[in-house]
């Protein structure tokens, strides 16, 4: 089976291709499928992999993942805003607010919604770590100020880094439901 990964980010697509290799082939779908105005991160997912299903011919299953960081004395802070952010502020930037706070914890959700034009699920993802100054040279976005138990996303393998992360707990999710349906 073919799992078309809808997005302009690479490293998400890394990610979902290395956990996901011995179930499916993870292709790139590169497509910025519209957002919703929502709260629902599960929402907007759902809704953004009904329409990339159609955009992209409406033939293989179709995957979204809507993700953000989430600073909890921010209230919540970049969260949905999280793709501005980094385009603006940048990571550095959100370091510098940061580093203001009493807490840094943190969380990175995310929602992975799955669609092949008949079902639509979504499953979702956190993990809670806190802000840290920039170290690391791997992953993509936030992982280099995003610290869990001592070592920053961004020093970790992508093996590692699916182990933890919010996205790897969504694929799980994902990959234990594909099983079941084709058993
Ligand atoms: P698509 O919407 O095209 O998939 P995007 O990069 O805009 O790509 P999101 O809106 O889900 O994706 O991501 C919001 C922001 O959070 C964006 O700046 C990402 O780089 C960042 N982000 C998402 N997942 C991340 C992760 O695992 N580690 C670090 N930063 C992440
Ligand atoms: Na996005």
């Amino acid at each position: 089976m073919t799992l078309r990964f809808v997005t302009t980010n690479e490293g998400k697509v890394r990610e979902a291709r290395d956990y996901l290799a011995e179930l499916v082939d993870v292709e790139q779908f590169d497509y910025d499928y519209t957002e919703v105005q929502s709260d629902s991160l599960a929402d907007i997912a759902a809704r953004g992999a009904e329409e990339a299903f159609e955009a992209a011919g409406g033939e293989d299953p179709v995957i979204v993942d809507d993700a953000g960081l989430f600073v909890g004395e921010l209230d919540g802070f970049p969260g949905p805003y999280s793709s501005y952010v980094e385009d603006t502020i940048g990571i550095q930037g959100v370091w510098t607010l940061a580093q203001e706070l009493d807490d840094r914890r943190a969380a990175f959700r995310c929602t992975v919604a799955y669609t092949d034009g008949e079902t639509t699920e979504t499953f979702d993802g956190a993990v809670q770590g806190r802000i840290v100054a920039p170290r690391g040279t791997g992953g993509f976005g936030f992982d280099p100020i995003f610290e869990h138990d001592g070592t920053t996303f961004a020093e970790m393998s992508t093996e590692k880094k699916n182990a933890l992360s919010h996205r790897g707990r969504a694929l799980a999710k994902l990959a234990d439901w594909l099983a079941e349906r084709e058993e």
